[in-house]
């Protein structure tokens, strides 16, 4: 575990492990646009939380239609130890204006939990897995948002990193942006 500071008042946390075990106000998914949960953190987050999140999510996407890459959408958390689960989807890697799209999901989970007046919210690596980014590009993306984004209600955000060389990767990169 690693414990960074941002602009004086929240703080960052680097954690090791399953971000279905966290017990925080909202947990973000790394979603698709259609919001199937059908692999990595997804399939863990429905597997452990219940069919309802799924199914919160088909008809959101029912209603709304396909969520486009930088947005959010959100559900209840079902079983897990969290009140919502913002469902964030980002770029897959090499598509057409990706950074931007990964900087829009997280940038978008904040305000949405700042809209919830959320106090605590866990990301995954979003795009790191089936999506493809590499963890360095994701981690610099992810520190410039989490040092630049306005923070309100939020007072602590967690980075819940599942394999041992994303957590060296994301460390590396948070110590020099708030190191
Ligand atoms: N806790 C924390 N991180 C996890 C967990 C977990 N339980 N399980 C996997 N990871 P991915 P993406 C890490 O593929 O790249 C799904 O099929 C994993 O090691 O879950 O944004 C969706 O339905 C990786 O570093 O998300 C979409 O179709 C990171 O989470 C698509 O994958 C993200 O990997 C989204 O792709």
């Amino acid at each position: 575990m690693k414990r960074y500071e941002s602009r004086g008042k929240v703080e960052i946390l680097l954690l090791r492990g399953d971000i279905t075990e966290l017990e925080v106000d909202a947990i973000v998914n790394a979603a698709n646009s259609f919001l199937e949960h059908g692999g990595g953190v997804a399939l863990a987050i429905v597997r452990k939380g219940g069919e309802e999140i799924q199914r919160e999510s088909r008809e959101i996407v029912r209603k709304l239609g396909p969520i486009p890459a930088g947005s959010v959408a959100v559900t209840g958390g079902g079983k897990l130890k969290c009140k919502y689960i913002i469902h964030a989807v980002g770029p897959r890697y090499g598509e057409e204006d990706g950074d931007r799209k990964l900087a829009s999901a997280i940038e978008a989970s904040l305000k949405k939990a700042e809209e919830l007046g959320l106090e605590s919210i866990a990301f995954p690596a979003i795009s790191t897995g089936a999506f493809g980014y590499p963890y360095r590009e994701a981690a610099e993306i992810m520190a410039k948002v989490l040092r630049d984004h306005d923070y309100s209600s939020v007072k602590k955000v967690i980075l819940s990193l599942f394999d041992e060389r994303a957590y060296r990767e994301f460390e590396r990169v948070f110590d020099e942006v708030f190191g």
